[in-house]
């Protein structure tokens, strides 16, 4: 269970986690397997895959490609229903929390389910929070629904809050993917001081930099797509960096 024995634990003892995004729409062969190398040599923790709209890339051959390519854990972020895949080790159960669209709240879990029961896939619930970024992303156009203002630190921490009371695992503060502005650093930490489960955040991290102060901000688990997809080599700065957390964290403990 990729949740309880990678997750959890890590959290638990206070490791700081990367993922990083593929969108299968821009998932050309080569990149992917020079993505892959990359991933491995510098221990990425997760692949995340999915997309709010695929248009001509296929999810499906996306997952195949990466499990035959590599043994880190392949999570769907699913845009909707139909991103469903057998082949995962997991899939985030996105509820849309900060917006107001019963499709993305609970419709297309109701359409998704059967198809999740029937591959066996774990599935973890995530209360997904998307943050004003200073443009409108894909995400907030696909899923009609108004984010959070970029300075609604109340707002975020009463919704991220609301989602951990209703049994979700992880909160997901999104500013978008390519968003002008990340989440900002007060409102993760506010966040943050008030939850009691994992907490990632994504969206226009585009620098080892800005990675290390989302990570110091208090997020759990950094994703990081667009940056990567153009340059596979940011991933070792950033795991660098994030080693470097890790271990003045454990020090910090000792
Ligand atoms: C988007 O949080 C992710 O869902 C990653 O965003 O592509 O901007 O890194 P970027």
């Amino acid at each position: 269970m990729i949740y309880n024995n990678q997750i959890l634990k890590k959290f638990k003892k206070g490791i700081r986690q990367l993922a990083v995004l593929i969108d299968p729409d821009k998932a050309e062969a080569d990149q992917l397997s020079n993505i892959c190398k990359y991933a491995e040599q510098n221990e990425v923790d997760y692949f995340f895959v999915g997309g709010s709209v695929i248009t001509h890339g296929n999810i499906h051959y996306t997952i195949q490609a990466l499990k035959k390519q590599t043994d880190i854990p392949v999570i769907i972020f699913p845009g909707n229903a139909s991103q469903v895949d057998k082949q995962a080790d997991a899939l985030l159960y996105l509820s849309l929390i900060s917006g107001r669209n019963p499709d993305l709240l609970i419709g297309q879990h109701v359409i998704s389910a059967p198809a999740i029961k029937e591959f066996g896939l774990e599935v973890i619930s995530t209360g997904y929070i998307l943050i004003d970024s200073g443009n409108v992303t894909t995400v907030q156009y696909v899923s009609n629904t108004k984010p959070i203002p970029h300075d609604g630190i109340e707002i975020a921490v009463s919704t991220a809050l609301a989602g951990e009371y209703l049994g979700m695992k992880l909160i997901y503060l999104e500013a978008g993917s390519g968003a002008r502005r990340t989440v900002p650093e007060k409102m993760i930490q506010e966040v943050k001081r008030q939850l009691t489960v994992p907490l990632i955040v994504g969206g226009g991290i585009r620098t080892a930099e800005k990675a290390k102060e989302i990570y110091l901000a208090g997020a759990d688990i950094v994703v990081i797509g667009n940056a990567i997809e153009t340059n596979a080599e940011l991933m070792t700065e950033i795991a660098d960096m994030k080693k470097l957390i890790n271990q003045s964290l454990q020090k910090e403990k000792q």
